[in-house]
């Protein structure tokens, strides 16, 4: 991707510009935003990371947005979420132009996933099939699980593994059985958000595990993923470790989404 992007100043006269709005002081959110931005400087992508207090008001918010619509300068915006509770977080991700939404999440990216039609893809669940494929899991054919059933994370990778021919279930937390379900998963995806929620036995043997969880233990602080590890790797043919896994990938994902939003603007 360095590479890639080392041919634009000459081609395009610039660097694609990717904008990061940081609000309030949650250490989590700082620190993936600190490592979008590391992302940056790696791949050569210009970074702007805007801070504004937790106290910023709705329509302060929406009025920086659409100031960096207007910005030609500008080819990717990203508002980190969670939001606090007195913005909407679904006004938020509309206000930002389709063309400048790296994340995927726009309304208007979003019906295009499930409409097949060309769009940006969400990082995390790109990241999850390009995972699946630099691991070498055949996906067509397959029977896949996917815990979770939020737009930005599970329902967005079943919608991905249904395209590449998998047969997909989702499933969430008050599943009925839901041990059982995921014992028939060839690929199991978890997205749920709870630490240790996938116990060994709701993993077959030989089964490849994508696990999804940014938790933070409640002890340590350090972050962990949402499945037992140490109980399930044994018996997995593939896993995705917390931190390390998933994560990184999402962030790659960034950095080629704005690429792609860049090229599309430019070219
Ligand atoms: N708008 N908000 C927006 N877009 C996103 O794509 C995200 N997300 C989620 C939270 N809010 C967002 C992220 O960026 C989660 N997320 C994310 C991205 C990267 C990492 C974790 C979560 C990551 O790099 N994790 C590292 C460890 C980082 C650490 O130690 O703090 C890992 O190895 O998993």
């Amino acid at each position: 991707m360095a590479g890639q992007v080392a041919t634009f100043p000459e081609k395009y006269g610039r660097v694609p510009h990717l904008v990061v709005i940081l609000v309030g002081e949650d250490p989590a959110s700082q620190s993936y935003v600190k490592g979008k931005g590391k992302a940056c400087e790696v791949v050569g992508i210009k970074n702007t990371t805007i801070l504004r207090p937790a106290t910023i008001t709705e329509e302060e918010l929406l009025g920086l947005i659409a100031e960096l619509n207007a910005d030609d300068s500008v080819d990717g915006i990203l508002v980190q979420l969670p939001l606090p509770k007195h913005i909407s977080e679904d006004k938020v991700i509309a206000a930002i132009s389709k063309e400048k939404d790296v994340d995927g999440f726009h309304p208007l990216n979003v019906a295009a996933l499930w409409q097949k039609q060309p769009c940006t893809v969400a990082c995390t669940p790109k990241g999850i099939i390009k995972l699946l494929k630099e691991a070498g899991v055949e996906i067509s054919g397959k029977r896949a699980v996917v815990i979770g059933r939020s737009n930005i994370v599970g329902l967005p990778v079943a919608k991905l593994l249904l395209d590449e021919n998998a047969t997909v279930t989702i499933c969430h937390s008050r599943t009925k059985d839901l041990a059982a379900v995921c014992r028939e998963a060839e690929i199991l995806v978890v997205a749920i958000g709870r630490a240790k929620f996938v116990t060994e036995d709701m993993v077959a043997p030989g089964a490849v595990v994508i696990d999804v969880g940014v938790n933070r233990d409640a002890e340590t602080g350090k972050l962990v993923g949402d499945v037992d590890y140490a109980a399930v790797e044994p018996k997995a043919s593939v896993i995705t470790p917390v931190p390390g896994g998933v994560g990184p990938m999402t962030i790659c994902c960034l950095m080629e989404n704005t690429i792609e939003c860049f090229l599309k603007r430019n070219a």
